[in-house]
This record gives C-alpha cells, structure tokens and sequence, in this order.
C-alpha cells in the first residue's frame, strides 16, 4: 500500500462521559459531495474537530429511503467516505463511520419513536418535498427519517450540529423529541444545537434553489475540471444585466457571492462587475478555475484513497468500534428509564 493514510485503529474508544462537547453531523451517500456540502456543512465539520470531541456519520440507512441498489448504495457509501477524508476529515482527529455499523441506531429510533407524535412527522418540509418527488416510493422511511436522525445524535449526547441551513427544520425536531423523552423519563439527552458556516444555504447553478443532487443544479468539486468549467459555466448570473455594458449587482449575483470563499479580492472583482469592466462570462471563467485550483489536493487524495478501498473500510470499522461504548452505554440508561431493563 503506498497511501499515506494512517489507520484509525488503535485509536482509544471514546469515554461515555465526554472530556469535551460532542459534536455529530450525518452526510447521505447519494452520490459525489457538491460545493454546497462543502461550504455548508463539511467545512464546519473540520473546524469543530479541533475544538469538539467530533463524531461524523455517513448515513445508509437513511440512504435506503430513495436508494435501493445493493451495489449502488455500497459504492457510493464508500465515495462518501473517501470525499469527507479527501476534503480535510482527519481520522486521527475525529471519528468517522457508517450509521449501519452501530446498530444501536435503528434500536433507539424505535424508543424515540414512542415519544414523538405522528403530526410532528406529517408537517415536515422535507417529507412533503419527498413526497413529491418520489410519489411512488412514499415509504415509512421517509416519515420517521427525522426520528432516526433524532437517534443518531443523542446517542451519543452531542450537543452541537454542523448543517447547512436546509436541515434547520429537522434539527427542531430532534429538539422536540429530546424534550418530550426527558419529560416523560426525565432529564438524559442534551438539546442538540446547530452550526452553520458563513454559507448556510448554497444556491445551485440555477441561482434560485439550493445546490442539491436531487435538482441536478450542483458544482461537483471532486468532479473533472472540465465538468466543473462546465456546471460553472451554466450559472444563472444576475438575470437584470441583460447587456455586457448594464453594471452588475454583486449583492444578488450567486457566481460573485461564492467568489468570497475562493480568494480575498472578492470585493475587487465586485468593483469590476458594479461598473461594467467585467461581464458574466468572466466572472465565471475566474470562479471555475479558482474552484478547479482550491479542490486539486482533495481532487487527487479522493483518487488515492479510492484506489485503496481496503484502507478506507479499516477507517470506518475502526470509527464504529471506537464508538461501541458510548452507544452501549446510551442504550443501557435508556433502557433502565423505560422499563426495559
Ligand atoms: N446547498 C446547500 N447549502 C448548504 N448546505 C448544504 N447541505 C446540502 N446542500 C447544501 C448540507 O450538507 C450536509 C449533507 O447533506 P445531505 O446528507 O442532505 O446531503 P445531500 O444529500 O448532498 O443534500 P442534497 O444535495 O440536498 O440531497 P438531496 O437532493 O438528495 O436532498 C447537510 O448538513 C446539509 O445541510
């Protein structure tokens, strides 16, 4: 093996009382990481690590809601994998696993199930969007997914959570169903919080909905340079500035806004557009390549690592056994305070 990737084996199990905060996040493995998952959420995920006891998921199981190819879902899992540790995810420094591999998971969202009322499930946006968008598939999955996600972050009683602005919602949920078990069993989780990036919500290339793999409008940062010339290429700019001599407004354009995490002269190249020394086109050449240069090192660490698959799995199996006694434990006070034990 020549990746210089070290092995999070060996590594201690975590404490079941932490010597710091815990942070959680979840990413689905439904396909390649866009720029909206990077400034959104993955970002965050680095940063906290520094400062948080950081555990980070990539979630299967809520996955298998839209997912159902066996091979598909495995591939993608281990993508995902490979993307979070190629983007900065330092397996030293946190830990990284796959939801399935700690069954205590799907256990606990039973338990929260029996707290949380229906309506509270029936009124959330995504399940409504969901249900649009997959109206022939509307499985269980898809109304308790905010249960699971409850689940997947008191057990192990994080108390923050890096997202990007779409999953505000669902984070209130868990709130919700936090309060309602310690009401009913008394105090035991932690309200969880979130913590947006400076970029909480990322507009996809179409400039009015968020990025998102479902509405196809994403910049693949992993992706060939010539796709990512091309995604970029495809932006809706400001859609007032009908000729290349009508000044621009940086303030509503979403190929200036993402300008500001790609280089200090952002105010420079929004001058340049206010006053018409620059067009559309330019400020868009200028974004993809400065995009294509930020993500080389990631672009080729994501190559490497794929090509040792044996590698990537050692990491994830070594996350799911550091988590084994925080979830044990989590599951066991559960259980005494619902009479299961
Ligand atoms: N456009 C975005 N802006 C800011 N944050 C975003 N996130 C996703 N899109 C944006 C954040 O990325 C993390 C992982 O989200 P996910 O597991 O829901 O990832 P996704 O499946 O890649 O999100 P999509 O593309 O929106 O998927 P679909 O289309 O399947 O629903 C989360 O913290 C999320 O907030």
């Amino acid at each position: 093996m020549t990746s210089d990737v070290a092995p999070a084996n060996g590594r201690a199990p975590l404490a079941a009382n932490p010597s710091r905060p815990r942070t959680f996040s979840g990413i689905q493995p439904s396909g390649v990481v866009h720029l909206g998952n990077d400034l959104g959420a993955i970002r965050n995920y680095v940063a906290l690590a520094d400062q948080y006891e950081a555990i980070y998921c990539i979630v299967d199981y809520h996955a298998l809601t839209s997912t159902h190819d066996a091979d598909a879902l495995r591939q993608q899992t281990r993508e995902m994998a490979a993307s979070l540790l190629a983007l900065g995810l330092d397996p030293d420094r946190c830990t990284l696993f796959v939801q399935s591999h700690r069954p205590e998971h799907a256990e606990l969202m039973w338990l929260l199930c029996t707290v949380t009322p229906v309506s509270w499930l029936e009124r959330t946006p995504t399940y409504k969007e969901k249900v649009q968008q997959q109206p022939d598939d509307v499985n269980h999955g898809l109304l308790t997914y905010p249960v699971l996600q409850a689940a997947d972050i008191v057990i192990y009683k994080a108390s923050m959570v890096p997202v990007g602005r779409d999953q505000a919602a669902h984070l209130e949920l868990s709130r919700e169903i936090v309060r309602a078990f310690n009401r009913r069993y008394g105090e035991t989780f932690p309200e969880p919080k979130a913590v947006y990036t400076e970029a909480p919500v990322v507009l996809g290339t179409d400039g009015v909905r968020k990025m998102s793999k479902s509405v196809g409008n994403t910049i693949d940062i992993l992706g060939e340079p010539d796709l990512v010339r091309k995604q970029v290429m495809s932006m809706v700019t400001d859609t007032q500035r009908i000729k290349r001599t009508d000044p621009g407004r940086p303030e509503i354009c979403n190929v200036c806004q993402l300008q500001r995490f790609f280089g200090d002269d952002y105010e420079d190249l929004w001058e340049g557009e206010r006053t018409a020394r620059t067009g559309c086109v330019d400020m868009k050449k200028v974004l993809a390549e400065r995009i294509i240069r930020h993500y080389a090192p990631a672009r080729e660490r994501y190559a490497e690592l794929m090509a040792h698959p044996t590698e990537i799995e050692g990491i994830l199996e070594a996350g799911a056994d550091r988590l084994a006694p925080v979830a044990t434990a989590t599951m066991a006070e559960v259980k005494e305070k619902m009479g299961l034990r």
